[in-house]
């Protein structure tokens, strides 16, 4: 058997596959939120941090390491897994002083994962992707490193608030003393693998190249990149190693859960390079829309096309080559904050409660951003609508639904057209994807089929995949047994609505231009 484990912004979920009979093992998760409640971080992360400031706890993922594998250990033998790998909620990083290493390699089965390495951290929380509030230092490694289309050529983005490189200028700039003391710099993937092979980690292209510091054509630190963002940078950076490698064996710790000494630690990625992967979208041709805390877009490249406006980037593909993606801020977050706000369930969401209304919502329209948003850059705080009186005012929930949708989509159809791709097939994964409604909405606003996958976590199934591929196992075959779509899922465009939403995404694209709170 392999497992796969994501440590997502909610959740941690292990999920093991046995590709001899090519089932799903079992799957278990832990969410932070309501089961961890002592780390106060309902959502996953820590709320009411300043100046766009959003961490999460990295005691509270070690936590949930422990707790996910002890569940798994009494459904399932864990002896039998052969390799593990593993995906993050990505850019996040951990920053770790001189004794980590010490304190991996001795690690007693005794105690918590998070008892023993706690004392290792030399920043008590870690900055995660939702953070926004490196304006300046996004502003400053531009400047020091000779402009946008530079940083963008070597490292396939901009530079953007909530990567690695200007995170970790902030630190550098905000306590100089803990970065100076800070030996080793982790993103949360590579820090979970390091953990679960008593050493020290490399990172993959597929993450490390959401850090702004990698040089994606040699899959290596870029020394002007590292300069430009904090001195002495690169002998705190692990190495960069392919994806489908293995970083060693289990820790002992481990054997508690009953995994054997053989037991492989293969490269752990990032939540959306694993997502292509458990999407089966490794090679070029599908679109991968994935529904979670944020909505990502993404999808296996050519070559590596940067976006000129600044909002996509070019991560490293696990199977080798190059994927883009866009990330959307306000994903299930608004979703969830509009439900809340109109006090319905989600099945006012669903295909009935989408019934009420019409496509194209008869010109009501939402910018659908209950909080910062990244694509587009704006400091909003709440959504604008712009429509008639009774929809501005915030009154008729089908109207107000239809229009956050509608609003979704027609951002994302607006900023993915850089890719210059047509799409041919969307495979939608994530939480909201199971939902009918919106699968058709999708597929109307695109103007595509849409398909759903019969697994509904594709990043951890993603990781499963990688570590049997990293055994030696053939990715092709795997993705061709476990990525199948679910019976009845597929859903054709309905052609009478293409009109209708050209002309939506024209009216769509005025709004947000107008908008005092849009940034760039
Ligand atoms: C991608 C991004 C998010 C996180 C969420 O760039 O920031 O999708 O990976 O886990």
């Amino acid at each position: 058997m392999f497992l796969g484990i994501d440590s997502s912004t909610q959740s941690l979920t292990g999920l093991l596959i046995d590709p001899a009979t090519g089932q799903i093992v079992q799957q278990t998760s832990v969410n932070f939120g309501s089961e961890l409640p002592q780390f106060g971080s309902p959502s996953g992360f820590i709320p009411g941090g300043k100046d766009g400031e959003v961490h999460g706890d990295p005691q509270m993922w070690l936590e949930a390491l422990d707790l996910m594998l002890s569940r798994l250990s009494a459904v399932a033998d864990l002896s039998k897994v052969v390799a593990i790998a593993g995906s993050g909620q990505q850019h996040g990083s951990v920053y770790l002083d001189a004794t980590f290493n010490e304190r991996l390699a001795a690690l007693d089965a005794a105690g918590t994962l998070s008892g023993q390495l706690s004392p290792a951290f030399s920043r008590a929380t870690s900055p995660i992707w939702m953070d926004t509030s490196t304006g300046a230092e996004c502003a400053e490694i531009t400047a020091a490193a000779g402009g946008d289309e530079m940083i963008r050529k070597i490292s396939g983005s901009a530079a953007i608030e909530r990567f690695t490189g200007p995170q970790i200028r902030r630190f550098f700039k905000t306590d100089p003393e803990s970065y100076a003391r800070t030996a080793r710099v982790h993103l949360i993937s590579s820090f979970l693998a390091s953990v679960l092979a008593g050493k020290d980690a490399a990172i993959d292209p597929g993450d490390g190249s959401g850090m702004n510091l990698m040089d994606l054509a040699s899959s290596d630190w870029s020394d002007l990149l590292l300069d430009a963002t904090a001195p002495g940078l690169r002998a705190k950076l692990p190495a960069v190693a392919p994806t489908q490698s293995i970083t060693g064996t289990i820790a002992p710790y481990f054997s508690k859960y009953g995994f054997s000494s053989s037991c492989k630690v293969a490269r752990f990625t990032g939540d959306n390079p694993a997502s292509l992967v458990g999407m089966g979208a490794t090679a070029p041709g599908n679109i991968v829309i994935s529904l979670g805390t944020s909505d990502t877009f993404f999808a296996a490249m050519e070559g590596p096309k940067t976006d000129p406006a600044g909002f996509g980037h070019v991560f490293g593909n696990p199977a080798g080559g190059f994927m883009s993606l866009i990330c959307f801020r306000n994903g299930s977050l608004a979703r969830e904050a509009l439900r809340d706000e109109l006090g319905v369930d989600w099945s006012a969401f669903d295909v009935e409660g989408l019934a009420l209304t019409a496509p194209g919502n008869a010109g009501n329209r939402m910018l659908p951003f209950f909080g910062p948003e990244i694509t587009p850059r704006g400091d909003f705080d709440g959504p604008v609508r712009k429509g008639d009186a009774e929809f501005e005012s915030g009154a008729n929930p089908p109207v107000q639904i239809r229009a956050l949708l509608e609003g979704q989509f027609l951002n994302m159809r607006l900023h993915s057209q850089w890719i210059g791709v047509k799409a041919d097939r969307i495979r939608l994964t994530g939480g909201a994807s199971q939902n009918n409604g919106i699968a058709r909405l999708v597929a109307d606003i695109f103007q595509a089929p849409v398909e759903r996958l019969a697994i509904g976590n594709s990043a951890a199934l993603g990781a499963a995949l990688i570590a049997a591929a990293a055994a030696g196992e053939d990715l092709a075959k795997l993705q061709a047994v476990f990525c199948t779509t679910a019976e009845d899922s597929r859903i054709e465009p309905d052609r009478s609505t293409a009109a209708v939403y050209d002309e939506a995404i024209v009216s769509y694209a005025g709004l947000l231009k107008s908008n005092p709170q849009l940034i760039s």
